[in-house]
């Protein structure tokens, strides 16, 4: 791990406010532990107003300058950027998967889904297209054109610590836009990890440092980023209690959002379904990041027919789990990010006893032998009842709730029948019962997948959800318009000046 961390010229203490590789130093900090053994990984520290302010100061020089620059060269400042990311994919995806706890294989999955990102950017530096329309008018012409915004302030969240922030920071750098990003303070490492790499690539081609900015801080550091009139664009991904905030505090400055909030994904398993490919993709969705996926399975709705055959194959599957540190391969399941995770686990599992409910398989914190990590659990499968209120809340842990379904109608309202509105699944061979799935009758999400499960989206298309999930759509189709600002214009190339709707104004 040491050498990991040097290789990202990490320290024992580090400062916590970054301007490309210029670096603020405060006195007060805050400490990363790894909840794969609960070794603290080093300390970072916490953004000052004066510090912020000096940021906000240099992003907005460094922007002048970048947005100066054609898109197309922007974008081959992501190339770098991405052949880098190559380069290190096992150090960062180590260092993800030891900070944060996912299994190694994410963690590399993660650095993937970055270098994926950097080159969708970089093909869109040259794809920043607007339409152009007829006008009414003789002899003028209508088109729109987009518009760097300027500040994108990017709040991002412990689970995806690396991956989210660049499906911002791509899009919005080829946009022409600099980022400043606040990671969440449960992993501050992999992002000072992440920004050494980029103001490698900024020095290089010498650049402002100021594209990049990284300050580190709880709420309160947060809002500052929220509130500032010079930051354009907030995109942020959280939960949506955080969403609720974030959101009020920026439209009342009329700034933009794009919020990428809770999830309470449903996979629905049909009786015409390949019950084999289900399976699979149910263990995977519920108990993959050991449940922390904003896209993770949550719920799990059967159809009658084929319940206790599925049901029973279901526990099979689960009985043969591997739980462990997940840098060691064969794991198949890691921690929870900290204790207070474990907790509200346990808590949830607890009020599941209080409601009527049946033990498929029993969820549990356990110890690992020589591991002083309080944070490893073992993941529960609980079947409920369907109005259970329990089910209608995201708890970013490992638990899944069953229900059975008798007609695919009551199964589609159940699923749509929680607040939130993020992924979906329905698991069939039938065509009409997909198509219908996948009709305004069906799914009320923003993702609905056939025969996949609700985790493990592409970058290439729009990511993000319904209702409670905030609306925002990050990533790839064409979620870059949100990191822009569309500008309509008419040309009038006559002598005359005819007014539109056929007005007349003689003077
Ligand atoms: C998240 O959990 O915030 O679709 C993002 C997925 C990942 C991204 C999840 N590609 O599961």
């Amino acid at each position: 791990m040491d050498k990991i961390l040097s290789t990202f010229k990490i320290k024992s203490s580090n400062p916590g406010t970054w301007i490309g590789k210029e670096a603020l130093n405060s006195d007060q900090v805050i400490t990363s532990y790894s909840p794969v053994d609960g070794k603290k990984i080093a300390e970072v520290s916490i953004t000052t107003k004066d510090q912020f302010d000096t940021v906000i100061e240099q992003a907005s020089i460094a922007q002048k300058q970048w947005s100066q620059m054609t898109a197309p060269q922007r974008g081959e400042i992501v190339r770098q950027y991405g052949n880098l990311l190559r380069e290190y994919k096992d150090d960062l995806g180590y260092l993800v998967s030891y900070e944060m706890g996912k299994s190694f294989q994410e963690g590399k999955g993660e650095v993937q889904e970055m270098i994926d990102i950097c080159d969708f950017a970089v093909g869109l530096s040259r794809q920043l297209y607007g339409l152009t329309m007829h006008s009414e008018r003789p002899l003028h012409r209508m088109y729109e054109q987009w518009h760097p915004l300027g500040i994108v302030g990017i709040i991002s969240a412990f689970n995806f610590p690396v991956a989210v922030w660049s499906w911002n920071t791509a899009l919005a750098w080829v946009c022409g836009n600099v980022c400043i990003w606040k990671p969440s303070e449960k992993t501050p490492i992999t992002a000072l990890a992440c920004q050494e790499l980029f103001s490698r690539v900024l020095e290089a081609n010498n650049l402002p440092q100021g594209i990049s900015c990284v300050i580190t801080g709880d709420k309160e550091v947060g809002q500052w980023l929220t509130s500032n009139n010079n930051v354009n664009l907030i995109s942020a991904t959280g939960s949506t209690a955080m969403g609720r905030a974030v959101g009020a505090d920026v439209a009342k400055r009329f700034g933009k959002t794009i919020l990428e909030l809770g999830g309470n994904n449903a996979l629905i398993v049909s009786s015409k379904a390949n019950l084999k490919s289900a399976i699979m993709a149910t263990v995977f969705g519920a108990v993959g990041t050991c449940g922390q996926r904003c896209t993770s399975t949550r719920r799990l709705l059967v159809h009658e027919g084929i319940y206790n055959e599925f049901i029973s194959a279901l526990k099979k599957a689960y009985a043969g789990l591997k739980i462990g540190s997940p840098l060691d391969e064969s794991n198949h399941i890691g921690p929870l990010i900290d204790e207070q995770a474990v907790q509200q686990f346990n808590d949830t599992i607890a009020k599941i006893k209080e409601t009527k409910h049946e033990v498929i398989v029993e969820g549990k914190s356990i110890t690992i032998d020589g591991n002083s990590s309080h944070c490893y659990v073992h993941p529960g499968v609980y079947a409920v009842e369907k109005d259970n209120p329990l089910t209608k809340q995201e708890v970013f842990a490992p638990i899944l709730y069953v229900i059975k379904y008798k007609t695919l109608d009551e199964a589609i309202h159940i699923q749509n029948d929680v607040p939130q509105g993020l992924s979906s699944a329905l698991f069939t061979t039938d065509l009409q019962e997909s198509e219908y799935f996948l009709s305004h009758k069906g799914s009320d999400c923003g993702i609905a997948n056939i025969n996949i499960g609700t985790s493990g989206a592409e970058i290439g298309g729009a990511f993000g959800g319904e209702k409670e999930t905030g609306g925002g759509r990050e990533s790839g189709s064409d979620a870059w318009k949100g990191y822009m600002r569309r500008q309509t214009n008419t040309i009038n190339y006559s002598n005359e000046l005819p007014l539109a709707q056929g007005i007349k104004f003689d003077i």
